[in-house]
């Protein structure tokens, strides 16, 4: 039983789904189960956020990983929705909801390539169904001062990397997203260099907290949060969390993301979210969280150290200048 991860770090025993929970949320996947009561019903730890009934259901349990869930409220779904960055299809807030139905998240294959001992190209329900879903309620803070508490579904990362073995050679992970101008109209603007390309470190990409998404609020993924598939690394900066992913490369050295070939000064690496580093341009002390009312009259939020996940997270810098890799 995993009960330790690589890292150290403490799980609960109740991290791990039990089995009979997983096979009777698989039957309700399936449909079997849909005459019967509600599973949550049945057993409070499948109760989940009820979504507004918008896209399909996507089931999950409530994660217990160790300090994922806030006790902060969830961003009303309206504002999670309509406030977004996705380049990809207009620089304006408003622009993913308005412009992103023209995505096609289906048929959609994420190739896992380079330093892996089983490189391969994996259609999206394959992909959705290695690990059971879970639901993560996490802070989200963008670089530009603004934060959402979102409950995420999906699981841990780590359990797709394991399934690829990573050679000994892999040190860091790179995240490509879609890059199709004919569905993605902000691509005709030079904005970035596209495709949107993250990356992190492979020890952050095993981290139990860096989770691939498949759905949010008891839902599959409105295309303008990234769907089908997303990253989210609750402690970074969102930028780092890549949308509507379609690789996942294995690389030696550390890869150049998009935001550093744009601005090295502004975005670096490792986009940790840091009170006490401030943007060249503004400081990053504060954050508005959105959907608290009026933007004049609420007062900012303190920013915390990783976001709130020091305790989990802070070992992964030890000993590092966190202002000069910032
Ligand atoms: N492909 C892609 N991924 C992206 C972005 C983008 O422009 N393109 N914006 C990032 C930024 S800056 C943030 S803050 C988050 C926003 O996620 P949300 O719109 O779901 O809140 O997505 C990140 N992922
Ligand atoms: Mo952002």
């Amino acid at each position: 039983m995993r009960n330790r991860t690589a890292l150290g770090y403490q799980l609960p025993a109740a991290d791990i789904t039990p089995r009979a929970q997983y096979l009777r949320r698989r039957e309700w996947l399936q449909g079997a189960a849909g005459a019967a009561l509600a599973p949550w019903l049945i057993d409070p730890a499948l109760a989940q956020t009820a979504g507004p009934g918008k896209r399909p259901a996507l089931p999950a349990v409530r994660s217990a990983l160790v300090g994922a869930a806030t006790m902060d409220k969830p961003t009303p779904y309206e504002d999670a929705t309509t406030y977004n960055n996705f380049y990809e299809f207009g620089t304006d807030k408003s622009d993913p909801a308005r412009n992103a139905g023209s995505l096609k998240t289906r048929p959609w294959t994420v190739a896992i390539e380079g330093e892996v001992r089983k490189p391969q190209t994996l259609d999206f329900d394959a992909l959705a169904r290695i690990a059971p879903m879970e639901e993560r309620i996490y802070r989200l803070r963008c670089v530009e001062g603004w934060s959402m508490v979102i409950p995420w579904i999906g699981w841990s990362l780590a359990e797709l990397i394991r399934r690829v073995e990573p050679t000994g050679n892999a040190k860091f992970v790179q995240f490509v997203t879609l890059a199709d101008r004919a569905q993605m109209p902000g691509l005709r603007q030079p904005i970035l260099n596209w495709p949107y390309t993250e990356a992190l470190r492979l020890d952050e990409a095993m981290h139990p907290l860096t989770m691939l998404a498949f759905g949010m609020y008891g839902e599959t993924l409105p295309n303008q949060n990234g769907a089908p598939l997303r990253l989210v690394v609750p402690w970074k900066y969102g930028f780092k969390s890549g949308k509507s992913l379609v690789k996942i490369r294995f690389v030696e050295k550390q890869p150049k993301t998009s935001w550093e070939e744009s601005a090295p000064e502004e975005y670096g690496f490792y986009a940790n979210v840091n009170p006490r580093v401030d943007h060249p341009r503004w400081s990053q002390a504060t954050e508005r969280r959105i959907g608290e009312g009026n933007i004049l009259l609420t007062k900012r939020r303190e920013t915390l150290m990783f976001n709130g996940y020091e305790s989990q997270v802070g070992q992964l810098y030890a000993g590092m200048d966190l202002k000069r890799f910032f």
